[in-house]
């Protein structure tokens, strides 16, 4: 799979942005060695140079606006360069492609554990395929955790209460480490967990497997389920015909007026803020109705139902 790249002291690089990332903290990092020696070194020269002498008389100094200008515009213009490039490595960063892989990430103390569409879970490892766009969602069942995989320059924290997201593109097949970099308490420095790159072919098998029936059903179809059993049809449809509740079909991703006049977009967080804080916001043209099913729903059965009324956006 190519030649496996890795920059001076760094780890590996093992997705398309670690290239970039690398090469911006590798600029900045010399920069401010340049910048140490040539402020240090003029220093202890000018000390020599001008050091107390008797016949010495200071002579009378008005100050320097070419000078003033100088220190002024380098810097700042240095910075912003800086600023620019950071700012353009972070967007491809953070702004995932639609057709990404999706995969959910569960953090609590002190394992990850992942959720996958087509049903399957996994505990302490996760199978990502090559050279395609992976997305994670990620939340927490208790405290603060730290999604990290330094091979992929990948650090975001995972949240109680809320959605947290990054992607990456993995180029090297293979095992790369997984840590968790928010101290989290006592086993902190054990939750660990291997993130398996998979070639397409292992991908398929792993993702299909010889019987798809074996991992029971698809993330989709526990989150219909979860839909009748959890009363949610008393309230709302799929097929766009409102009842008590608006129907789910085409609202995730769509921009939702709310009862104060202000737009949201249908995301993770607003749905999974429907389900455990109905109050918190309440759709424009409905009655707030709506029981809250905080503590009723697992974080697990949260991301099938989330999945569901996504499968609904067309
Ligand atoms: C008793 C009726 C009722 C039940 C049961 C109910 N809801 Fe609702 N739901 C509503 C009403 C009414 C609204 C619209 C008013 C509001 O925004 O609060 C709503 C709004 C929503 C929204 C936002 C819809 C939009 O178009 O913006 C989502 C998502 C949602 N509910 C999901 C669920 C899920 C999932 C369940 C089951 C776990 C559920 N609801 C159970 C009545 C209900
Ligand atoms: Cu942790």
């Amino acid at each position: 799979m190519g030649i496996i790249k890795q920059a001076f002291m760094l780890p590996l690089q093992g997705t398309a942005v670690a290239g970039r990332w690398d090469s911006l903290f590798l600029f900045m990092l010399w920069l401010a060695a340049i910048m140490f020696v040539l402020v240090v070194g003029s220093m202890l020269a000018f000390v020599w140079k001008y050091r107390h002498k008797a016949s010495d008389r200071t002579t009378y100094i008005t100050g320097s606006h070419v000078l003033e200008a100088i220190w002024i515009i380098v810097p700042t213009v240095m910075l912003l360069g800086i600023f620019v490039w950071g700012y353009s490595v972070y967007r491809g960063m953070t702004q995932a492609p639609r057709d990404a892989v999706e995969i959910r990430v569960l953090g609590k103390q002190w394992v990850w554990s992942f959720q996958y569409d087509n049903g399957r879970t996994s505990i302490g490892e996760i199978y990502v395929p090559v050279h395609r766009p992976t997305k994670l969602i990620m939340t927490s069942e208790d405290v603060l955790h730290s999604f990290f995989i330094p091979n992929f320059r990948v650090k975001q924290d995972v949240v109680p209460g809320m959605y947290s997201s990054v992607w990456f593109k993995p180029t090297v097949i293979g095992t790369h480490q997984v840590f968790c970099a928010e101290y989290c308490g006592t086993s902190h420095s054990g939750m660990l967990a291997k993130i398996h790159v998979l070639s397409e072919a292992d991908w398929e098998d792993w993702n299909e497997g010889k019987s798809p029936k074996a991992f029971g059903d698809s993330l989709v179809e526990q989150g219909r389920k979860l839909h009748e059993t959890k009363g949610c049809v008393t309230c709302h449809t799929a097929d766009g015909t409102a009842k008590l509740g608006p129907s789910h079909k085409g609202l995730f991703g769509s921009k939702v007026e709310l009862e104060d006049g202000t737009f949201v977009i249908a995301d993770e967080n607003y749905i999974r803020g429907k389900i455990e804080n109905p109050r918190g916001s309440t759709k424009r043209g409905f009655t707030q109705m709506m029981p809250t099913f905080q503590g009723l729903v697992t974080e697990t059965e949260m991301n099938a139902l989330i999945a569901y009324v996504k499968s609904l956006a067309h």
